[in-house]
């Protein structure tokens, strides 16, 4: 790499997905590849709340081996790095944009995509895209689940960590008693539960409470909360709350830094996850889980909900891939939340299996690795 250097952009447009993506790959480029890492961020409370050490008060600073930067309107001089990272399309400052054109050797710019698991994600992967005005190039990089596309953002020792942990019976007590949540019943299923406002949220919560078995549900304090609240009686709920009704207990937890929400994907059975990056963690704990993706106003979603899922259940077994189908669905806008659940429980031993298969299969295609590469090869 010319100058080891690299620059991230981000935007913080709505939710966590923007910085959780940034944020996650800048620590591995600085920590696991050794390069030195700036990232511009406009808005520090929102990364503040998956990296409690930040200081939201200070322009720049360094956190976890990353330079973190305010991004402000008024952008400073700074020489560009070698790699320059626009996040899901951010606009570059003009000024920056500038110098990009006057640095010899050029940058590479590189604009990292949403995730996709769509076909036509692997024809437009590494294309370039010249600047209409300056001697510039941006390249596209999409992240994906193919081969031919860039693969998903895995940190070194992620897995092995992750198999230590779920074959770690006093470990997996241990943090079930720094959460307050008490020892597991026989036949209790424990559920953790990341996702937006949602109209099956009721129905759901129902066959819960009516259920058979005992259903823990661990709920991230959230855009979830007040449905959840609400279905219990309250106007509203903050962390360290417990409710029962029925068969059904939920937790209320807070929202945890980063590195800390895996383990509660690790320690559950079922995870109900969203957007992007959650989706991605989920997919690496191994467990069967449920994807509430991100809503567009032109319906397109629903195309990129059954790309994923389709892919995800190709070597699934004909009921347990219609269990998946029927409960994504219904949790997206389809009909009959409580059959579908039921039907989605009833493969959790097949779901359990291919989950982690899956996640073997899809780990070597390596984000960070590949961009790295992209990088040498185009500089
Ligand atoms: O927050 P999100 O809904 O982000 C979304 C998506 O990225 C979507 O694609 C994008 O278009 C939209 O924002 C604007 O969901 P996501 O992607 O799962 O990001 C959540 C992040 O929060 C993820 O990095 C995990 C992290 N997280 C914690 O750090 N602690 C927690 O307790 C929880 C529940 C999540």
């Amino acid at each position: 790499m010319r100058s080891e250097s690299c620059d991230i952009f981000c935007n913080v447009v709505d939710n966590y997905g923007d910085i959780g993506v940034s944020w996650r790959l800048a620590r591995q480029l600085a920590n696991e590849q050794g390069v030195s890492v700036r990232l511009w961020v406009d808005d520090l409370r929102s990364f503040g709340k998956l990296c409690p050490e930040l200081d939201a008060g200070l322009d720049e600073q360094r956190c976890r081996g990353v330079e973190v930067r305010r991004w402000f309107a008024d952008f400073p001089i700074v020489e560009p790095a070698g790699l320059v990272i626009e996040a899901f399309a951010c606009k570059l400052p003009d000024t920056y944009v500038q110098a990009m054109a006057a640095q010899e050797p050029k940058p590479v710019w590189v604009n990292l995509e949403y995730l996709s698991a769509e076909d036509w994600v692997e024809g437009c992967h590494g294309l370039p895209s010249p600047h209409p005005s300056l001697p510039l190039n941006k390249y596209f990089f999409f992240p994906g689940f193919t081969a031919k596309t860039g693969g998903l953002l895995l940190e070194r020792g992620l897995l092995a960590r992750r198999d230590a942990f779920q074959s770690d019976a006093e470990a997996q007590l241990c943090y079930w008693q720094s959460l307050g949540v008490p020892e597991r019943v026989a036949g209790e299923l424990r559920v953790s539960l990341f996702g937006y406002e949602n109209e099956a949220m009721e129905g759901l919560l129902g066959v819960w409470e009516q259920g058979s078995l005992p259903v823990t549900c661990l709920l991230p304090d959230g855009r979830s909360l007040p449905q959840v609240a609400a279905f219990f009686g309250h106007q509203a709920g903050k962390a360290g709350e417990i409710w029962q009704r029925g068969n059904l207990r939920v937790h209320v937890l807070p929202f945890v830094e980063q590195e800390r929400y895996d383990e509660l994907l690790w320690a559950c059975d079922v995870n109900f996850v969203r957007g992007e990056d959650s989706c991605v963690r989920a997919q690496w704990a191994a467990k069967p889980f449920i994807w509430q993706i991100y809503p567009q106003h032109d319906g397109v979603h629903l195309e990129k909900l059954e790309a994923l899922r389709t892919r995800y259940a190709e070597r699934l077994p004909p009921a347990a891939a219609q269990a998946v189908k029927g409960l994504w669905l219904a949790w997206n806008g389809g009909p009959d939340i409580a059959g579908a659940w039921q039907g989605f429980v009833a493969q959790h031993g097949v779901l359990a299996r291919h989950g982690a298969e899956w996640a073997q299969r899809l780990a070597p295609n390596n984000l960070a690795l590949n961009l790295l590469d992209f990088y040498r090869q185009v500089a």
